[in-house]
């Protein structure tokens, strides 16, 4: 059995949306939780078996897994006749697993000091910044028009999904504003926005 803890516009939206893309809304119950919002809304859920309470957390047989690379991983693993991430020995697949692994290793981190405008030669040496994200997605776009050349995937949509909570935060790259509009326009956004909308929590 597979259960997704989902709050809402959250992180795990990106999730929900994946599963939809998967084909798999069927096989995955998907249990809303409340989440300490930012505006001092919503609280920790005592039905949320994540260990800090936080979204997603994929649940399968009773194993918890955490993180929302990991997650998407397992899933497009579990359900390869999507097509949505390469399987082992497929040319794309290092390709693949290094974009998954970037985005939690260093896109969010230098996101977060870009946001909160922290500096200090260690994060800088240790993440490197915004620049040199711009200009890894640059590369791959330009060859497009997905992040893995012509196929697209989960890293699609994880690598896009901080612009698309803050657009400000975009580069002013016309490669990487057109592959965002690009995974915008999957018709699964739509869907999931509005099942997020029908499920509103605290
Ligand atoms: N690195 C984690 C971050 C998860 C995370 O921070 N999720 C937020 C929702 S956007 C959350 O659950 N916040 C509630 C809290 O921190 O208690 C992931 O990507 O899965």
């Amino acid at each position: 059995m597979l259960t997704l803890y989902h709050a809402p516009r959250s992180r795990s939206t990106r999730v929900v949306r994946l599963i939809d893309e998967l084909g798999a809304l069927d096989r995955v119950t998907i249990e809303i939780v409340t989440i300490p919002r930012q505006d001092g809304s919503g609280g920790r859920d005592a039905a949320n078996p994540h260990p800090e309470g936080k979204v997603p957390y994929l649940v399968h047989d009773g194993v918890g897994i955490r993180e929302t690379n990991a997650i998407m991983l397992y899933l497009t693993e579990l359900f390869p006749e999507a097509g949505l991430g390469p399987m082992p020995g497929a040319a794309r697949r290092g390709d693949y697993l290094g974009w998954m692994a970037y985005y939690g290793n260093v896109v969010e981190p230098a996101l977060v000091l870009r946001f909160t405008g922290l500096s200090h030669p260690v994060f800088d040496a240790t993440f490197r910044g915004m620049e040199e994200v711009t200009a890894r997605l640059a590369e791959a776009l330009e060859k497009g028009p997905w992040l893995l050349g012509e196929t697209y995937s989960a890293a699609d949509i994880l690598l896009a999904s901080p612009f698309v909570w803050f657009p400000q935060a975009t580069p002013e790259v016309p490669a990487i504003k057109d592959w965002i509009a690009r995974v915008q326009d999957r018709p699964a956004v739509a869907r999931t926005e509005a099942f997020d909308a029908g499920h509103k929590a605290a």
